[in-house]
């Protein structure tokens, strides 16, 4: 049986789909800590054997004498939950769960969770002046994507299908803590009450 072992920050969304996704598959995670504030994802051991591309998530399949390493968090959840619940068989629901996952890295993730990271853990007063130009753009396509799922969650109680899949897991990670980057969820009535399905989900574990 293959070991896994997350490289990850605590603070990151993005790391904790992967936690989420294996909490819920019952799956025994290690993990190894950096801390992105400081760089030490950008270092030339990390770029060399962890990943090339500089960032965590990247989860360490250890099997025997071999260690892979798969960068990117909806990849490494994809790779948990194969063969479980969490993606759906039927091909169209697949598809359809991918089609929100891909949402979720193009619509959702770069506004939402950018946001919460230079208001929560980098500070308005230490933005560069690049990074205060494009907040509200940001603040426009967050509550777009948020609008979006909203509208979707008022007829339906998962993203795809009757339970919950990697499509509500890419999606609640930064959702359920999007307050953090200044997006009200009062707004959105649809989206508390999936949160709340989220969280009460067997297995379920809060991220740190
Ligand atoms: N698309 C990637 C995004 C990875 C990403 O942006 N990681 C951030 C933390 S959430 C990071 O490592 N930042 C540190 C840096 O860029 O130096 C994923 O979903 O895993």
């Amino acid at each position: 049986m293959a070991e896994f072992t997350l490289h990850e920050d605590p603070r990151s969304g993005n790391c904790y789909k992967i936690k989420l996704t294996a909490a819920l598959l019952g799956l025994p995670l290690g993990v190894q800590q950096y801390d992105i504030m400081k760089g030490e994802t950008r270092t030339p051991e990390f770029l060399a054997k962890v990943n090339g591309n500089g960032r965590i998530p990247v989860l360490q399949i250890a099997d025997g004498d071999t260690a892979r390493f798969l960068p990117e968090s909806n990849a490494a959840c994809w790779y948990l939950a194969s063969g479980s619940p969490l993606i759906p068989q039927d091909r169209f629901a697949q598809a359809d769960m991918l089609r929100w996952m891909f949402f979720e890295q193009y619509n959702h993730e770069p506004n939402v969770a950018t946001l919460r990271f230079w208001l929560h853990f980098v500070g308005e007063a230490n933005l560069s002046e690049q990074q205060k130009a494009q907040m509200m753009a940001k603040r426009i396509a967050g509550c777009e994507a948020l609008k979006l799922m909203d509208r979707h969650l008022e007829a339906h109680d998962w993203f795809v299908g009757e339970g919950a899949t990697l499509a509500d897991i890419a999606l609640y990670a930064y959702t359920h803590v999007a307050e953090e980057g200044g997006f009200g969820l009062a707004d959105y009535p649809a989206i508390q009450r999936w949160i709340a399905r989220v969280a009460g989900l067997p297995g379920y574990a809060p991220m740190a």
